[in-house]
C-alpha cells in the first residue's frame, strides 16, 4: 500500500497528535472530548429532524443507561382538595391535596395560590423533609421528624405569590423514599414488573410524580397548567431536569446546584463522579449507570445532551460559589454545550464563553444561568432569578 503523506510530514502529524493526546490527558482537551449533542443528527441539523430523531434517541441514551425506563402504564388516579384557608391577608389560599395513585401511594400536595383575576404561572418541586418544613403553618400534615418551618428559607413562599406565581409543592419520600430498599415502595410498588439494569431508580419515580401532580393541575381553577416550571435543588435538581426532559407540559425547567448526574458534565471529573456518586446513591440511578464509573470517556453522550431534550422551552441551571462538589464549572458547560440545540430553535440562544461574576444573571433568552455567591443551598436571592426569568418567560 502506497502513502501519499511524506515522512517528514507524517513525522510533523505523530507530533501533533503526541501533543493533543498529552493535553486530553491533562484535563485541557476535555471541551474537545464533550459530544456534539447535533452530531446524531447527521447532514440533516434541523428543527424537525431534532424532534423527531434527535431528542428521543438522546431521551432512550438517558433512559436505558443512567436513569431508568420510565413504565408508561397508566395507575389509576384520585385528586382531592383535603383542605383549605386563607393566608397572607387573604391574598393567597394554602391548600393541601390528596393524590391518590393506584390502590398503595397517597401524597399530600402543598398549594400556595394567589387569588388573582386570571390564571397563574406556578413553580413544582419536591422538598426534602415534608410538606411542613416549607411552611410554620400546624395544620399542614407532618411526615417527618424534621420540625416544623425548617425548610422555610428555601421556600420563599409570600414574595412568589405578591408576584402572582402559585408555588406547589411535596414531599420527595411520598414518591419514593430515598434510601436502597429494594424498590419494594413508593411508586416502584405500583408496578410490580421484573426488574433489569435500565430499570428505574429513584431519580426516576420523582420524576414521575412530578408528571402525576402536573396531570391534575388542570383541575386547579386558578393555576394555568400550561405556564407550570419544575425546579428542584440539588438531587431534586437532577430530577427537576430529567422529569423537565421528559414531560414536554412542563413549561420551564429550573435546576439548583444539580451537580453529578444533573447539570454538570460528567465527562470533566470534577467535584462528584459516576463512581462517587453510584456508590453513596447506587438507588438514584438505573444500575447500569454504574458501568461508567471512573469510564467517563466511554460515555457516548452527557448531561449537556438531558439539557438539549429540554428545548425549545426555557431552561435556567444556577450554581453557587462554594459548591465545588457540583462543579460549578461543569454545570454551566453542561447548559452551554446544549446551546446548538436551542439555536435550531432561535438566534444565538446563549453568548456566555465563561461563568459571569457571582449574583449576575446572564441568558437573555431560553437558556439562563448564574452563580451565587455562597454554599450548596437554594435561597431567596436564586428564587429572586428565577421568578424574574419566569415572569419574562412564562406569559400567558
Ligand atoms: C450529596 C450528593 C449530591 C447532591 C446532594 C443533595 O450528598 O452527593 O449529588 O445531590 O447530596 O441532594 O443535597
Amino acid at each position: 500500500m502506497t502513502s501519499d503523506v511524506s515522512p517528514s510530514v507524517g513525522k510533523a502529524m505523530m507530533s501533533g497528535l503526541m501533543i493533543l493526546l498529552m493535553l486530553s490527558a491533562v484535563g485541557i482537551g476535555n471541551a474537545q472530548s464533550i459530544p456534539d449533542p447535533l452530531a446524531i443528527l447527521g447532514e440533516e441539523k434541523t428543527e424537525a429532524a431534532w424532534k423527531h430523531k434527535g431528542r428521543p434517541a438522546t431521551l432512550e441514551f438517558f433512559r436505558k443507561e443512567v436513569y431508568g425506563v420510565t413504565p408508561d402504564r397508566k395507575v389509576s388516579a384520585e385528586w382531592k382538595l383535603d383542605r383549605e384557608s386563607e393566608v397572607f391577608g387573604g391574598i393567597a389560599m394554602r391548600r393541601e391535596y390528596l393524590l391518590i395513585l393506584g390502590d398503595t401511594l397517597s401524597v399530600r400536595v402543598l398549594a400556595f395560590v394567589p387569588m388573582e383575576k386570571g390564571k397563574v404561572p406556578a413553580f413544582l418541586g419536591l422538598n426534602f423533609g415534608g410538606n411542613h418544613t416549607v411552611s410554620e403553618t400546624s395544620w399542614i400534615t407532618r411526615t417527618s421528624k424534621a420540625p416544623r418551618g425548617k425548610s422555610a428559607g428555601r421556600w420563599p413562599v409570600e414574595m412568589a405569590v405578591r408576584k402572582g406565581i402559585a408555588m406547589i409543592t411535596v414531599h420527595c419520600a411520598d414518591f419514593d423514599p430515598d434510601e436502597h430498599d429494594g424498590f419494594a415502595n413508593g411508586a416502584h410498588a405500583l408496578f410490580p414488573e421484573a426488574r433489569d439494569e435500565s430499570s428505574w431508580g429513584t431519580l426516576g419515580a420523582w420524576a414521575w410524580g412530578l408528571s402525576r401532580v402536573l396531570d391534575h393541575l388542570e383541575d386547579v381553577p386558578e393555576i394555568d397548567a400550561k405556564r407550570v416550571a419544575v425546579i428542584g435543588h440539588s438531587r431534586l435538581g437532577k430530577t427537576a431536569l430529567w422529569a423537565g426532559a421528559q414531560d414536554e407540559r412542563f413549561a420551564m425547567v429550573v435546576s439548583n446546584n444539580s451537580g453529578c448526574g444533573g447539570a454538570a458534565l460528567s465527562k470533566r471529573r470534577q467535584g462528584e463522579t459516576i463512581a462517587k456518586i453510584t456508590s453513596r446513591f447506587p438507588h438514584w440511578f438505573c444500575s447500569r449507570y454504574s458501568k461508567f464509573a471512573d469510564k467517563e470517556d466511554e460515555l457516548p453522550m452527557d448531561q449537556h445532551q438531558l439539557i438539549a431534550c429540554i428545548a425549545p422551552r426555557p431552561v435556567y441551571v444556577a450554581s453557587a460559589s462554594d459548591d465545588a462538589w457540583a462543579d460549578p464549572e461543569g454545570e454551566f458547560l453542561g447548559l452551554k454545550k446544549a446551546a446548538p440545540v436551542y439555536a435550531l430553535f432561535e438566534k444565538e440562544p446563549f453568548m456566555a464563553d465563561k461563568i459571569p461574576p457571582a449574583d449576575e444573571a446572564i441568558g437573555k433568552k431560553k437558556m439562563r444561568y448564574h452563580l451565587r455567591k455562597g454554599k450548596h443551598d437554594i435561597t431567596r436571592s436564586d428564587w429572586g432569578h428565577y421568578f424574574a426569568a419566569a415572569s419574562d418567560l412564562l406569559k400567558p
